[in-house]
């Protein structure tokens, strides 16, 4: 029996920004007015901003439009990340088997508990050390796998504690809108909703076949997904031998728009990635995969491990560069993959 911990902070930029100026508490907040009000997308937003219909993504102007009266601050990400890595400094300390998801998010594999009794009290003990000395609050969930940890966690935000045992879980997913599973976003949903699953518990109605006909391969793991079925491990850091992440374009292209566009979004999640570890990072891979399945990689070393954006984008960019130069193929996917990492905190043990 596994018991897995989710764990995520609240409103993360925006409550660090309070915690700093205790002048903003009671207030709405909107993290992300860079470098102008005019410009730019929200970070996020504290959740009184957010009853004003505030959230993350939503362009600048628009929160402007929908909550004028709210403070409106620059991200200020040199300081989020030390935040971070205190935050992470005490989620490692309470189980070796620790994955870190972004700069505010980890699981846990704490099965060693042995009783969800004994894993809430820890979570409890947990999300204490946090609020006493970062002065921060989080939201966790337990459950017997990763998915229903992490969806019980974003049923109790904010500074919430939920714990679905196994013979819970079925009652737990099935009122949910399917939207809440990993992996059903918008598009997904559409496709769903018009085969009349808008629930968890409607999308079990749909046979296997039919959601694989509809979704191909992730529409077997949809199928088992709304079963509660979830076999991830926990990816503890000494495990991850590599980060990368791929992009499979809709119709195939040359279009260079198009292809670096997807690209800088694998940069940015996979630097998101790397960063939220604390990684450092050697080697860059670059995968390119041609109409008709042919595949090819390239890749290079760095001299030093670094953990610096930019020197990602320029070396990954040049890789990508040379697939597109050297054949005139229509490109079916792209990918990005960063190894050779080393993790200068863990070096110093687990406490
Ligand atoms: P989230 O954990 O998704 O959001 P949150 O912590 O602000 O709010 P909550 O978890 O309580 O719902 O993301 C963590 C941080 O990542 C967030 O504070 C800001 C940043 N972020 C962005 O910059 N852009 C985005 O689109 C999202 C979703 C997050
Ligand atoms: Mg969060």
């Amino acid at each position: 029996m596994r018991i897995i911990l989710h764990i995520d902070m609240d409103y993360f930029f925006a409550q660090v920004e309070e915690r700093e100026n205790p002048r903003f508490k009671g207030k709405p907040v909107v993290v992300g007015a860079e470098p102008e009000l005019r410009r730019g997308v929200v970070s996020t937003a504290n959740y009184i901003a957010r009853q004003y219909g505030v959230h993350s993504a939503l362009p600048i102007s628009m929160a402007y439009r929908l909550c004028p009266g709210a403070i409106f601050l620059p991200i200020n990400m040199a300081l989020y990340t030390r935040v971070s890595e205190n935050i992470m400094a005490i989620i490692r300390s309470y189980s070796p088997q620790c994955e870190a998801m972004s700069l505010d998010e980890a699981y846990l594999d704490i099965s060693f508990t042995g009783s969800y009794q004994k894993a809430r009290v820890l979570a409890e003990k947990l999300k204490n050390e946090i609020l006493e000395r970062e002065k921060l609050t989080a939201t966790v969930g337990l459950g017997p796998n990763k998915m229903i940890a992490k969806m019980a966690a974003s049923s109790a935000k904010p500074d919430g504690l939920l714990v679905v045992e196994p013979e819970e879980a079925d009652a737990f997913l099935a009122p949910l809108d399917i939207e809440k599973l990993p992996g059903v976003g918008p598009k997904t949903a559409q496709k769903l909703r018009k085969a009349g699953a808008n629930t968890i518990e409607e999308l079990k109605t749909l046979p296997k076949q039919t959601l694989r006909s509809m979704l191909g391969k992730a529409g077997g793991r949809l199928y088992e997904r709304a079963r509660g079925i979830d076999d991830e491990p926990v990816q503890s850091e000494e495990n991850v031998k590599s980060i990368g992440k791929e992009h499979t374009f809709e119709r195939d292209t040359r279009e260079p728009e198009a292809i670096f566009g997807a690209f800088e979004g694998l940069i940015k999640g996979v630097h998101q990635e790397v960063a939220g570890h604390g990684f450092s990072f050697r080697t860059i891979t670059v995968r390119c995969r041609y109409q008709g399945f042919e595949t090819h990689t390239k890749a290079i070393t760095l001299k030093e491990p670094t953990q610096d954006i930019s020197r990602l984008e320029k070396e990954a960019k040049k890789l990508l560069l040379r697939f597109i130069m050297e054949s005139p193929k229509m490109i079916r996917l792209i990918g990005l993959r960063v190894s050779a990492l080393a993790c200068p905190e863990l070096a110093e043990g687990i406490r």
